[in-house]
């Protein structure tokens, strides 16, 4: 037998993922695997309706249980001033409802015991008299004046209006398409999905009341920007508040924000002077916390009648639920959609935004989605498809002709973007020749001619993510750029500390190998420390595929910051000057004599030794940086979806799915076709059959797998990958973010495929057999 080397790369390239050592053996630690001595367990009451008023509420039963501890309230709460908490998007939400609840699932009460199941009983214990309301549950009803005022708690408020928003250039838009050969409309729904992580949100608070010192263990996406919250809500200093984010079981957007339950660990925990576990079950998560998208969208598209795009004209309306929960940078109300011109290049572009209230759970948040991107992207994928449709054009050809070019880069979009770099063509006809397109357009026409409804759906995305530069974004007046430190201990072994928390993309692996491909130190060799904010330095946190664009960059920074050290102190430890020296990966050698040179492992021992250092260097080999981008990084791919839909029942089978994405330099191609692999699943669901209903009386109709279907590998083809390189020009190492790529882009191209296949201009997601079925048969079918 020959044993097989394995390949391990000093740097970029396909490594297994550390954290998998102790992934696949089970040796994870989430937060539901934290247990503290003493520790009580906590249970939220929810409520039933989704609007009603709170008229009394009778916990004395619950309280005689003899394993409870405490009953909190919203009286309780507002005893301490509590009882409401600041949104990421500076609206208002209820900790514990006190005047009303908004929506079914929302929290009413809390009950701490001593172990959970006599929590969940006492619950039942609890008595509330509500008096129902009628509810507002369709959000195109939201805004007419006899619609009931979901927010009376806002002083002043007499309807239920959020904002408006506007990008673009409304009168140069309007004046293109004045004089448009072709204008196409489609009115289209991207629905209400959720994030749905394997692991659903929860808390372990425990104050010390002798140090006054408040750890909170939690599942979150953003620990930092949490504890400074954390300070600010509650009035703790804040170098007293500890927030660990342990291993996390998904958060794709779901763990940003900051729920109630959380908040209600730490009162649990300051009135019991236990520490208090809270973790939710499933149907908690899908009924009560963040969902991602219901955006109404009407899109217009004016061209020339040979193919030109020359704009787009959006009007969207905003389901955020009863309190406006989305994460988003404080200046974007809605969030990145402006980004909505996509990969074409158009004379105009205009959007108008409005976020109005209904009684549902709160949010939006930015599942897999950099701030609206993803609603940005389908709906531009969609009306490119609507037109290609109109002018009985290839789809292909039309985007072909449109595509930005790449000796247009940087790029100017018509809503204020700056699209760093890119090489569109090169991407869609790579995509086309893995999917032999102009093959399956043969093969298509002669299965029609047997009956069978075969589709192709092309999908081209670009999108914005790695906020930000700090003064353009920011959340809730916290700038995004992140801190970084890398400590290089005398034996040459490193550690890196990161500000953004891995809740799975692998950082532990990703962020050891820009060390070591910057330093020459073996990436086992560098320990990847982060989500513990009494070990890592300031930052904003993971999401909007932000970690590689921000915190990637800052680990560049902080080696080079270290290399530079490294090389002063080579030049003393071999008497030449810093300029006569010449750097290799893990080596500064000699100009001209590379036998004459130090490593990295043992430039870091005589730092810490007792070599004469050079004037102005300290001792020790470490740095650290904060970074602010100058820019967002502009991944882009190109999909192509093969469907084949059976006409008896409308059921659609993904037969094939090619996916060709450029996210720049390429730090780990096995994680990046990971991210891909997940994001495309993730697409699929959403385009298919993963849909948060409710009923005229705001009953939530996806509060369990049983309703809210998940795609799994039988839904899913054996995916197609491939790939170009387009670094990114103010990235120190080339690299775009990645992470949301394909849930982005793949929703399009599963939706275009199956218009393809049964020859109908729109149908709303999740085309699911029936909707397919019945557009089959009606032509359309009524949201
Ligand atoms: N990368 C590489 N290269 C490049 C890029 C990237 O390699 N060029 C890699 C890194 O390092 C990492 C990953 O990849 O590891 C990713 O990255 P990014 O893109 O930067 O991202 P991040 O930041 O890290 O992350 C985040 C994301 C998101 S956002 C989401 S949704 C999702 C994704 O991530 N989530 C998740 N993915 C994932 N995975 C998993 N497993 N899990 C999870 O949870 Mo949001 O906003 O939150 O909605």
């Amino acid at each position: 037998m020959t044993a097989v080397k394995e390949e391990r790369p000093i740097g970029f390239g396909s490594l297994k993922r550390k954290e998998d050592q102790r992934f696949v053996r089970g040796k994870g630690t989430y937060v539901d695997d934290v247990k503290l001595p003493g520790m009580l367990h906590g249970a939220i009451l929810r409520s039933p309706f989704a609007h009603a008023r709170i008229v009394s509420i009778d916990t004395s039963a619950a309280e005689a249980h003899p394993k409870v501890k405490a009953v909190i309230t919203g009286k309780t709460l507002e005893s301490m001033n509590l009882a409401w908490m600041p949104t990421l998007s500076l609206d208002t939400q209820a900790v514990l409802a006190t005047d009303k609840v908004r929506f079914q699932g929302q929290e009413v009460a809390f009950v701490v015991a001593e172990d959970h199941y006599s929590a969940r009983d006492a619950l039942e214990l609890i008595d509330v008299e509500y008096e129902p309301l009628p509810a507002v549950v369709d959000p195109r009803r939201a805004l007419d004046p006899d619609a009931p005022v979901i927010r009376d708690d806002l002083e002043g408020k007499t309807d239920n209006h959020i904002f408006d928003w506007e990008a673009g250039d409304k009168e140069a838009t309007d004046a293109v398409f004045a004089k448009a050969d072709v204008v196409v409309t489609q009115d289209m729904l991207y629905p209400r999905v959720h994030p749905a992580p394997l692991e659903t949100c929860g808390a372990v608070a425990h104050f010390d009341k002798v140090d006054g010192k408040l750890t909170l263990w939690s599942t979150t996406q953003a620990p930092h920007a949490h504890r400074t919250l954390y300070a600010m809500v509650a009035g703790l200093p804040e170098h007293k508040i500890r927030v660990i984010a342990p291993d996390i079981g998904g958060g794709f957007g779901n763990k940003v924000g900051i729920y109630p339950g959380y908040v209600l660990a730490i009162v649990g925990s300051i009135v019991t002077g236990k520490p208090v576990k809270w973790m939710e079950d499933r149907s908690e998560n899908l009924m009560s916390t963040s969902f991602a998208r219901d955006y109404h969208m009407r899109g217009e598209i004016a061209a020339t009648r040979d193919g030109k795009i020359l704009a787009l004209r959006v009007n969207v309306l905003g389901d955020h639920g009863a309190f406006n929960a989305q994460a988003q940078p404080a200046k974007y109300p809605a969030g990145f959609f402006h980004v909505f011109t996509g990969s074409y290049d158009l004379e105009a572009a205009h959007c108008k935004v409005t976020g109005v209230y209904t009684n549902k759970a709160p949010g939006g948040v930015a599942y897999a989605c950099s701030f609206r991107v993803t609603e940005a992207v389908y709906l531009v994928e969609r009306m490119v498809d609507c037109l290609a449709d109109e002018l009985n054009m290839d789809p292909a050809e039309l985007r072909m002709k449109n595509l930005l070019r790449p000796e247009q880069f940087p790029y100017q979009a018509k809503t204020g973007w700056v699209y760093d770099s890119g090489d569109y063509p090169t991407c869609l006809r790579k995509a086309m020749d893995i999917a032999g397109y102009e093959e399956l357009r043969k093969e298509q026409a002669e299965r029609r001619a047997r009956g069978e409804l075969m589709g192709i759906g092309i999908s081209f995305f670009t999108e914005a993510v790695g906020a930000g530069p700090r003064k353009h974004m920011d959340i809730l007046g916290l700038g995004m750029a992140d801190g970084c430190e890398l400590r290089v201990h005398p034996t040459g072994k490193a550690v890196l500390r990161l500000s953004v928390q891995t809740q799975g993309q692998g950082h532990e692996t990703t962020f050891a190998q820009i060390v070591a491909e910057e330093l020459g130190i073996p990436p086992e060799d560098i320990d990847v420390i982060h989500g513990d904010t009494d070990q890592t330095p300031f930052g904003l946190g993971t999401y909007g595929s932000r970690s590689m664009p921000v915190s990637g960059a800052a680990a560049a920074v902080v080696s080079r910051k270290v290399r530079d050290k490294a090389r002063l102190i080579a030049s003393a430890m071999l008497e030449v000057s810093p300029e006569d020296l010449e750097w290799e990966k893990g080596r500064w050698f000699v100009k001209g004599d590379p036998e004459k040179g130090k490593t990295i492992q043992e430039i870091a021992l005589a730092a810490h030794g007792d070599l004469e250092l050079p004037e102005g260097v300290e001792g020790h080999l470490e740095a650290q940086t904060v970074y602010n981008p100058p820019n967002l990084t502009y991944p882009y791919g190109a999909y192509i979806c093969v469907v084949d839909v059976d006409p008896g029942t409308g059921h659609v089978k993904v037969r094939r799915f090619i996916a060709v994405d450029d996210c720049g330099t390429r730090i780990n191609p096995m994680i990046i076709e990971g991210q891909v692999h997940g994001g495309l699943a993730d697409g699929v669901g959403m385009a298919l059959m993963e849909f948060i209903g409710f009923d005229e009386e705001g009953n939530c109709l996806g509060g369990s797998f049983m309703d809210y279907l998940l795609p799994t590998a039988l839904e899913c083809p054996s995916w197609e990958l491939g790939y170009t390189v387009t670094p990114s020009p103010h990235h120190p190492l080339g690299a775009k973010g990645v992470g949301e790529s394909a849930t982005v882009g793949s929703p399009a191209a599963v939706v275009n495929a199956v218009m393809d296949a049964i020859g109908v201009r729109h149908v709303d997601m999740p085309l699911t057999p029936s909707r397919v079925w019945t557009a089959m048969k009606y032509g359309s079918v009524e949201p």
